[in-house]
C-alpha cells in the first residue's frame, strides 16, 4: 500500500462538496433552503444549550454543516454495479434494502454511505440509489424499448471507470488521480437538458410511470435532490412558505419528540424544466420534464430491532386511521394521530436505553477511582461512564415512498404485486448490502470496549484483549 493514497474520506468530503455546489448552480432554490436551513440550525443550538452540548459531545456538531444526501434512479444492473465500484472509491459501501414496490414506485434501493463512526465523522455524505424495476412493467413492448434504451446509454465517462479500475487495482488513488476522479465522476449526476428519446416515447414512457421516464429518457442518472440536515424540521417547515418555497402537506416519519427518533423528512415540489427532446431528420421537439426537488431532514437516535418493530407498528396504526396516504386533505388529521399513536414510545434517552430501544454511544465522563472489574451497567449507574444516542445514518422506506410520490404527482399510483428482491438486487449490484443494525451494534460495542479499556488504563491493570 502506497503512503501517498488520499484517504477515501477525503474523496468523499471532495464530492460532496463538489455536488452540492453543482446542484446549487443548477437549483437555486437549493441554495436558498441551505440558508434557511443554517439560520434555524444557529437559533436551535442557541435556544437548546443541552442539545448544542449533546452534539458537541458526539462530534455531530463538527459535521452539521457539510451533512447532506443526494438521491439518484439507476436503470440497469450494469449502471449499478458501476455506481458501486465509483462510490467505493469515496468509500461508500451499499447499507440497507428497501423496496418501494408496496408504495406503487417500480424501484428498489439502497444507501451508499460510510460505515465506520471515524469514517461518518469525516464526511457523512450518502447517496439514496434506486434501480428502476422494468419487470414491473407489464406492457411487454415499451418494457423491450426502455431496455434498448437504456442499453444505449454511458452514464460514466470512461476517464471515471478507468480511475476506478486503478483505484480497485492499486488500492487508493493519489492526490491528482483522486482530484480528477471527482470531477469525472460528477459529470454522471449532471442534469442534461437534452433527452436522449424523442417527444412521442417521452409521452409513452411518461405515461405508464413518471418515474419510467425520468429514468429512461436522459442521458444520466441526474442528482435529483440534495438533503441538509436540519435541528429542527417544524420550524423550517413552517418558514418555507415565508420564502415562496412550497412545501410537501406531512412531514414524513415520526412525530415531533423531545429526544427524536430515526428520521423526519419534507420536501418542496420538482420544478418544471425545459427539455429538448429527439426528432427524426434532426429535427428536435421542446418540451418539459419535472425531475429535481428540494429535501430536508432531521436526525434522530438509530433504533434497534425492537425499537424499530415498534416504530413500525405505530406508524401502520397511525396510517390504518386515514384512508389513503397522507396528503394536503388529512394532513392535520394525520399528525394529530401520528403524535396520539407515538404516546406510547418511550420519549426519553434513559428509558430508550433500559429497554433496548434504540443505539447509544458511550463516553468516559472523566469521574476516576471506577472497579474495572465492574459491569458497564454499574459503571453507568455509578457515574463513570455515560451514554449519548448514536444518529441514524440511514433511510426508511415509508418516508422514501412519500418523498418519491410528492414529486410524480400524487395521482401516479401503481400498484405491483409485494415482491421485494433483495436477491435480485445484490445480483444487479454485483455485492451483498449490509446490515445497518449491524453497523450500529459494531459502533456501540466500540464505543462501549474503548470506555472499558479506558477504565482499566487508569485503574493500571490493562484488560485482556
Ligand atoms: C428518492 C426518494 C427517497 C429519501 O430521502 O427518503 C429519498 C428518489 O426520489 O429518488 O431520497
Ligand atoms: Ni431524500
Amino acid at each position: 500500500m502506497s503512503q501517498n493514497f488520499v484517504n477515501p474520506d477525503q474523496i468523499r468530503a471532495w464530492f460532496s462538496r463538489a455536488m452540492s455546489d453543482m446542484y446549487k448552480s443548477e437549483v437555486p432554490l437549493y441554495d436558498t433552503l441551505l440558508d434557511l436551513v443554517a439560520q434555524v440550525n444557529a437559533q436551535t443550538l442557541a435556544a437548546q444549550p443541552e442539545l448544542a452540548a449533546q452534539l458537541a459531545r458526539t462530534g455531530e456538531i463538527e459535521r452539521l454543516d457539510i451533512e447532506r444526501h443526494g438521491a439518484i434512479r439507476v436503470g440497469t444492473a450494469q449502471e449499478l454495479s458501476n455506481m458501486r465500484r465509483v462510490f467505493a472509491v469515496m468509500g461508500m459501501q451499499p447499507v440497507g434494502y428497501y423496496d418501494l414496490s408496496p408504495a406503487g414506485v417500480p424501484v428498489h434501493s439502497t444507501a451508499f454511505r460510510a460505515t465506520h463512526e471515524a469514517s461518518l465523522q469525516a464526511s457523512p455524505f450518502r447517496v439514496f440509489t434506486s434501480l428502476l424495476r422494468l419487470e414491473l412493467i407489464d406492457d411487454e413492448a415499451l418494457r423491450e424499448k426502455a431496455a434498448r434504451i437504456l442499453a444505449a446509454r454511458r452514464i460514466f465517462t470512461e476517464r471515471a471507470l478507468e480511475l476506478a479500475a486503478r483505484h480497485e487495482t492499486q488500492g487508493g488513488l493519489i492526490e491528482a488521480d483522486a482530484r480528477e476522479f471527482v470531477a469525472e465522476a460528477l459529470h454522471t449526476f449532471r442534469w442534461h437538458s437534452e433527452a436522449t428519446v424523442s417527444l412521442d416515447d417521452y409521452q409513452e414512457l411518461h405515461g405508464q410511470h413518471r418515474l419510467i421516464a425520468d429514468v429512461v429518457a436522459f442521458k444520466g442518472p441526474h442528482i435529483n435532490h440534495l438533503t441538509p440536515r436540519t435541528l429542527d424540521i417544524d420550524e423550517v417547515q413552517a418558514e418555507m412558505p415565508r420564502r415562496g418555497v412550497s412545501a410537501k402537506a406531512v412531514i414524513e416519519g415520526p412525530p415531533p419528540r423531545k429526544c427524536p427518533i430515526l428520521l423526519r423528512q419534507t420536501s418542496f415540489k420538482a420544478l418544471e424544466e425545459a427539455v429538448r427532446f429527439t426528432g427524426a431528420d434532426g429535427q428536435s421537439a421542446v418540451g418539459s420534464h419535472t425531475a429535481r426537488f428540494g429535501e430536508i431532514e432531521q436526525r434522530g437516535v438509530a433504533l434497534t430491532r425492537k425499537g424499530r418493530a415498534l416504530y413500525d407498528q405505530l406508524l401502520d396504526l397511525a396510517r390504518s386511521r386515514i384512508s389513503g396516504a397522507p396528503n394536503e386533505g388529512n394532513a392535520a388529521a394525520y399528525m394529530q394521530n401520528l403524535q396520539d399513536c407515538f404516546a406510547a414510545f418511550p420519549d426519553d434517552y434513559e428509558q430508550l436505553h433500559a429497554e433496548g430501544l434504540a443505539y447509544f454511544r458511550y463516553f468516559l465522563t472523566g469521574k476516576e477511582g471506577a472497579d474495572p472489574e465492574a459491569s458497564a451497567q454499574a459503571l453507568i449507574a455509578e457515574g463513570y461512564i455515560r451514554f449519548e444516542p448514536l444518529v441514524y445514518e440511514d433511510f426508511l422506506p415509508v418516508s422514501a415512498a412519500g418523498i418519491f410520490q410528492s414529486n410524480l404527482g400524487d395521482k401516479a399510483q401503481a400498484e405491483y404485486a409485494l415482491n421485494a428482491s433483495q436477491e435480485a438486487f445484490e445480483q444487479a449490484l454485483g455485492a451483498s448490502v449490509q446490515d445497518e443494525l449491524a453497523l450500529y451494534q459494531d459502533t456501540q460495542d466500540r464505543s462501549l470496549a474503548a470506555c472499558m479499556q479506558g477504565l482499566a488504563a487508569q485503574a493500571g491493570s490493562p484488560v485482556a484483549a
